[in-house]
């Protein structure tokens, strides 16, 4: 995939990204580092679509009470993470029904045995064993409808979300392929490794960070206190050498140095310097005191933000307004094509 980030030039069409996130809790160190913080960035120079992706939600059993709370919650979580909804298009994704209705049609045009190799799937169907439906089996059909609605150019996503994206793109060759050329094929916007890809758990740094993690030591959530970072990140996994440097067998190192190094921008040289002739414990306060001085403006703007329901509401209203009408022209062009009466 390649990583074609070129703004246009201003007599150009600025080029269109999307991303999502699920409301399956709150944020993750690993959601903001992979993801959040870059969509921010991309403001100035694309045209962005932001989405709060609850129906890819339900395909894990959701209490329906705690759904719509953490709905609301995420959203004004990307608004405090600095997502403008007067320079980007911020909305709820069951708010805009085009998205259903272009992922049915992309099921039929997405194979058994693509969906069945995907990693997601495997993980998630060995967690959720005792409710693996059919949602959760076609859920990248959904992530591909999400993203082709828009014609859109190109989408920020953490490492995890590549074998999805990669599909997207299958799936939008495939049916230009039989109808001509009616989907953008998207490209993706991947971090480096050393800027935060893929965060792993605190607890297991082989797995990746997730919000929906039982063991709430693995994670660090965005809006915990800085006492908790701090004590969260003292209890991290790492190994017995005691030696701040990246290296193989080194998974939970290696994962707080990513993490500093994204926030920091130091390389993983100059943090082995940093921390020449110190100690884990040294090493891990440090990145626990990053982590705080990133969130603390997030956090604050997030208490503001959830004074205000009438404004979120406003903001998410008119975000799905402004979502549905551009999704309309690329939906109306698939149902004229596979044959959809008018
Ligand atoms: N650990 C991670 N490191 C880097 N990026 C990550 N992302 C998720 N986890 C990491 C990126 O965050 C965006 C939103 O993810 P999502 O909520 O839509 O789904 P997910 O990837 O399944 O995230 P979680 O936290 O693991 O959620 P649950 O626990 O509900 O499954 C994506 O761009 C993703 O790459």
């Amino acid at each position: 995939m390649s990583e074609n980030t070129t703004p246009t030039t201003q007599t150009e069409r600025k080029k269109r990204v999307f991303s999502g996130i699920q409301p399956t809790g709150v944020f993750t160190l690993g959601n903001y580092i992979g993801a959040i913080r870059n969509w921010d960035k991309l403001q100035a120079d694309y045209d962005c679509l932001y989405s709060i992706v609850n129906l890819h939600a339900i395909t894990v059993r959701q209490d329906p009470q705690a759904l719509k709370k953490n709905t609301l919650s995420s959203y004004a979580l990307i608004l405090a993470c600095g997502i403008d909804p007067q320079k980007s298009i911020a909305f709820i994704q069951s708010h805009v029904p085009t998205h259903s209705q272009l992922a049915w049609v992309l099921n039929c045009y997405t194979q058994f045995g693509e969906l069945s190799r995907m990693t997601q799937f495997k993980d998630k169907s060995a967690k959720y064993a005792d409710n693996i439906n059919a949602g959760l089996f076609t859920y990248p059909s959904l992530m591909a409808a999400d993203i082709l609605l828009y014609g859109t150019d190109l989408v920020p996503v953490g490492a995890d979300q590549k074998q999805h994206l990669e599909l997207a793109r299958d799936i939008a060759n495939r049916f230009n392929g039989i109808y001509g050329n009616v989907f953008t094929v998207p490209d993706g916007i991947i971090p480096k490794s050393n800027e935060g890809a893929r965060v792993m758990s605190l607890q297991d740094p082989t797995k990746k960070m997730s919000k929906s993690d039982t063991n709430t030591k693995s994670f660090v959530s965005i809006l915990d206190e800085p006492n908790t970072i701090i004590k969260k990140f003292k209890g991290a996994v790492t190994d017995s050498e005691a030696s701040v440097h990246y290296g193989e067998g080194k998974d939970g190192i290696n994962n707080l140095m990513g993490i500093y190094s994204a926030l920091t921008s130091k390389t993983f040289d100059e943090i082995e310097d940093e921390f020449r002739g110190k100690g884990y414990g040294d090493f891990k306060v440090a990145v626990g005191e990053v982590v705080c001085e990133e969130l603390k403006p997030i956090q604050d703007r997030y208490k503001e933000l959830m004074t205000d329901k009438a404004y979120l509401e406003k903001c998410y209203r008119e975000g799905a307004e402004k979502a549905e009408a551009i999704s309309h022209r690329i939906m109306n062009k698939v149902n004229k094509k596979v044959g959809f009466i008018d």
